[in-house]
C-alpha cells in the first residue's frame, strides 16, 4: 500500500461535558474500547495508526461540541496543538468551532487556522437549534476558509430536540438511535445541507470554497444526476450544482467499506477529489486497510489512482 492520510478521524477533548459524551452510548455498546481511543491522542492512537499502516492522522473533535460556547473549542483545539506538537509529524489537525455562536466560530476558525497552524475546520454540520450555515450570519466563518484556503469537513452531529422525534417510533430505542445518527439520518441531513449552501448562492459568492463531505459523499455521489437536473430550476446560480460538485466539493471513504458506491463515485466524481479516510475510532484502521487492498485488487482502479486516494489528493488539498 502507498502511503495513508486520513481526514475523519476523531477525539474527545478533556474538557467535554458529561452530557456530550452521553451521546456516544450506542458506539460504548458496540464498539470495543471506543472511549479510551477517543480520549487518546498520543501513544494508543499511534499505535493503531501503525496498525492501519496510517502515516498521517488529520484529527477533528466527535460530533457534539459545536453547540457549546467557544471556550470548550478553544481548549479541544489547544489539545489539539499539543498532541501535533509532541506527535514527531503523525498529526495534523482540523479545527472545532461553535456553529452555535457564528461570529465566534469564525474567529475560533481563523485563530485555529492562523496561530496553530491547523490544516482546516471540521464542524457540526448543524447548530443546537437544527438550522445550518447559509445566512449572513456565518459569512464570517466560510469568509476564513477561503481567505486560508483550507477546506470545510462538514460533519453529521445528533438531531436537535425538533428534529429527534422522526426518527422515533413502534422500535428499539437503539434503532431509534441509529437512524437518527450513523444509520442514516446523519447522512441525509449532511447531503441536505451541501444543497441548501449551493441553493443559497454561498459557491457564487465564495468561489473558491473547499467543502468535505465523509461516508461516500452523504448520498449526493448517488442522487447526483437527478439533483443536477431538478436543481437547474432553482435559482441564477451562475454555475449549476453538476460544475459545483466537481470544482468544490470532496468526499471521503470514511466509515463505508464496500465497492458497491465506490463504483459510482469513480464513474461521476473527479478522481482528484476523493480521499482516503477511516472514521477512526468508529471504525477501525485495519478495516480500512483491508478495504484499501481489496480497491487496489479489484481493478476498479490505476496505481496512479489508487496512490491519489491513498494520500495525494490529501496533500494537494491540505498543502
Ligand atoms: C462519526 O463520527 O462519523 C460517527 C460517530 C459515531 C458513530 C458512528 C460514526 O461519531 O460514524
Ligand atoms: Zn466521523
Amino acid at each position: 500500500m502507498p502511503p495513508l492520510i486520513t481526514l475523519e478521524e476523531h477525539y474527545l477533548s478533556r474538557d467535554t461535558p458529561d452530557a456530550m459524551k452521553g451521546l456516544f452510548k450506542e458506539q460504548v455498546q458496540f464498539v470495543p474500547g471506543v472511549m479510551d481511543k477517543l480520549e487518546d491522542l498520543s501513544c494508543l492512537r499511534i499505535a493503531d495508526m501503525d496498525k492501519g499502516e496510517v502515516t498521517l492522522q488529520v484529527v477533528s473533535h466527535a460530533a457534539g461540541l459545536g453547540s457549546y460556547p467557544v471556550n470548550y473549542s478553544r481548549a479541544a483545539n489547544d489539545q489539539v496543538y499539543e498532541a501535533v506538537k509532541n506527535s514527531k509529524g503523525r498529526l495534523a489537525g482540523f479545527a472545532t468551532a461553535p456553529m452555535s455562536y457564528p461570529a465566534d466560530a469564525a474567529a475560533e476558525f481563523r485563530r485555529a487556522v492562523s496561530k496553530l497552524g491547523f490544516v482546516g475546520a471540521l464542524v457540526d454540520n448543524h447548530d443546537g437549534n437544527g438550522g445550518y450555515f447559509d445566512g449572513e450570519e456565518y459569512d464570517a466563518f466560510w469568509a476564513v476558509a477561503e481567505e486560508f484556503d483550507v477546506p470545510v469537513y462538514l460533519h453529521p452531529t445528533w438531531p436537535s430536540e425538533d428534529m429527534a422525534p422522526r426518527f422515533e417510533g413502534n422500535f428499539d430505542p437503539i434503532a431509534s438511535n441509529s437512524l437518527g445518527s450513523s444509520g442514516w439520518g446523519w447522512h441525509a441531513d449532511t447531503g441536505l445541507h451541501v444543497l441548501r449552501l449551493f441553493a443559497s448562492g454561498l459557491f457564487d459568492r465564495r468561489p473558491k470554497l473547499k467543502i468535505i463531505a465523509g461516508h461516500m459523499g452523504e448520498m449526493i455521489p448517488f442522487m447526483l444526476q437527478r439533483i443536477g437536473k431538478i436543481s437547474a430550476r432553482w435559482s441564477t446560480a451562475q454555475r449549476n450544482f453538476t460544475t459545483v460538485y466537481r470544482e468544490n466539493i470532496w468526499i471521503t471513504t470514511s466509515g463505508v467499506w464496500s465497492l458497491d458506491p465506490m463504483r459510482c463515485i469513480l464513474a461521476n466524481t473527479p478522481i482528484d477529489h476523493i480521499l482516503y479516510s477511516v472514521d477512526y475510532p468508529f471504525t477501525s484502521n485495519e478495516v480500512g486497510l483491508a478495504w484499501m487492498k481489496e480497491l487496489h485488487r479489484s481493478g476498479l482502479v490505476t496505481q496512479e489512482e489508487c496512490e491519489a486516494i491513498a494520500y495525494k489528493n490529501a496533500e494537494k488539498l491540505l498543502r
